[in-house]
C-alpha cells in the first residue's frame, strides 16, 4: 500500500496543476495535493471542472513502472476506490454507485465525480526503445456539497442525498481505498480492477451512443475488454472497440 504525503491548501489554480509543478521538481509517489477551492479546476480535452468550496479537490502523484497504455486503466481504478469511498462515507449508497466508462462515478445516474488522469513520458535518447512513465496524476473531484445545475450530463452531490462529508475526511477514505487498488494493480495487473469495475458498470448490455470527435456511434455498451477500452456492439453485429470518447443512454 502506497504511503500518501498529504498536503492541503485554501486555494490552489488547479490541484493536478500544483502536483504537475511538484512532480517537475522531482516529488516523489504519493505526494497527495488536497485544495478547498479551485480557480481553474480542469476536465478532460480542455474542459472546465466546477470547483466551490465545499467539494473535494484531490490529485495524487503516481510514478508506476508501467507502459502508457497500462497507466491509462488507472481511471478504471480510482473510480472503484470512489465507489468504496462514496461507501464508506454512507453504506446504504451503496446501491446507487455506478462507475460511467472511461472516468466519471454516478451517484442515481447522475455525474457525483468525475477523473482527470495527466501523465508525461520520459525522455529518450534518440535511437532507444520507447520512453516509459515519468509520472502520472490523478486528479479526483467529487462533489460533496455542491454541484453545477446546467452541464449536458446530469451532475449530483452527496449532500443533494442527504449526506454529509467533509472533504478532509473523504480524503482520508478514498486515499485508502486508492493505495489499497493502487497495490493490487501493481501485483496482480489489470484484472482485478476490471472485474471490480464490471461489478458497478453503468449501463452494460444497454444501448447507448458514444460521442466522438467525428461523430456519434450508436450500439449496445457489451462489454470492457482486457485493455480498458469499450467493446461496442454495432446495429450490424460488429463490434468495435472504443478508447476514447463520451458516452451517453442512448435515447
Ligand atoms: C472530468 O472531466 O470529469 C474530470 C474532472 C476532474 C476534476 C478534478 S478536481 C481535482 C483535479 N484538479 C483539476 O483541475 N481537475 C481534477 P470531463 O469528463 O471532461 O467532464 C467535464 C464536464 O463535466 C464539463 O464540461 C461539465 O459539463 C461537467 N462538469 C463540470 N463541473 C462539474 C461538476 N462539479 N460536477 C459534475 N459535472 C461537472
Amino acid at each position: 500500500m502506497t504511503a500518501w504525503t498529504l498536503r492541503a491548501f485554501d486555494v490552489l489554480d488547479s490541484t493536478n496543476e500544483e502536483v504537475r509543478r511538484e512532480a517537475e521538481a522531482g516529488a516523489a509517489e504519493g505526494l497527495a495535493v488536497l485544495a478547498r477551492r479551485q480557480t481553474a479546476g480542469r476536465g478532460r480535452r480542455g474542459r472546465a471542472w466546477v470547483s466551490p468550496e465545499g467539494n473535494l479537490f484531490l490529485s495524487v502523484l503516481l510514478r508506476p513502472k508501467a507502459t502508457p497504455a497500462e497507466a491509462a486503466r488507472l481511471s478504471f481504478l480510482t473510480a472503484v476506490a470512489l465507489a468504496e469511498a462514496v461507501e464508506l462515507a454512507d453504506p446504504a449508497l451503496r446501491s446507487k454507485i455506478t462507475c460511467k466508462w472511461p472516468n466519471d462515478v454516478l451517484l442515481d445516474g447522475a455525474k457525483l465525480a468525475g477523473i482527470l488522469l495527466e501523465s508525461r513520458t520520459a525522455q529518450v535518447a534518440p535511437g532507444s526503445a520507447g520512453g516509459g512513465l515519468d509520472w502520472v496524476i490523478v486528479g479526483i473531484g467529487v462533489n460533496l456539497a455542491h454541484f453545477p445545475p446546467d452541464t449536458p450530463y446530469a451532475a449530483t452531490a452527496l449532500a443533494a442525498h442527504g449526506v454529509t462529508a467533509a472533504p478532509e475526511d473523504f480524503a482520508g477514505w478514498l486515499l485508502a481505498r486508492l493505495g489499497y487498488w493502487y497495490g493490487r494493480w501493481q501485483g496482480e495487473g489489470f484484472a482485478p480492477v476490471r472485474e471490480a469495475w464490471l461489478g458497478r458498470a453503468q449501463g452494460i448490455g444497454q444501448a447507448v451512443v458514444v460521442r466522438l470527435p467525428d461523430g456519434d456511434l450508436q450500439g449496445r455498451f457489451v462489454a470492457l475488454d482486457e485493455t480498458g477500452a469499450l467493446l461496442l456492439e454495432l446495429p450490424d453485429g460488429s463490434r468495435q472497440a472504443i478508447t476514447a470518447g463520451d458516452v451517453f443512454p442512448a435515447a
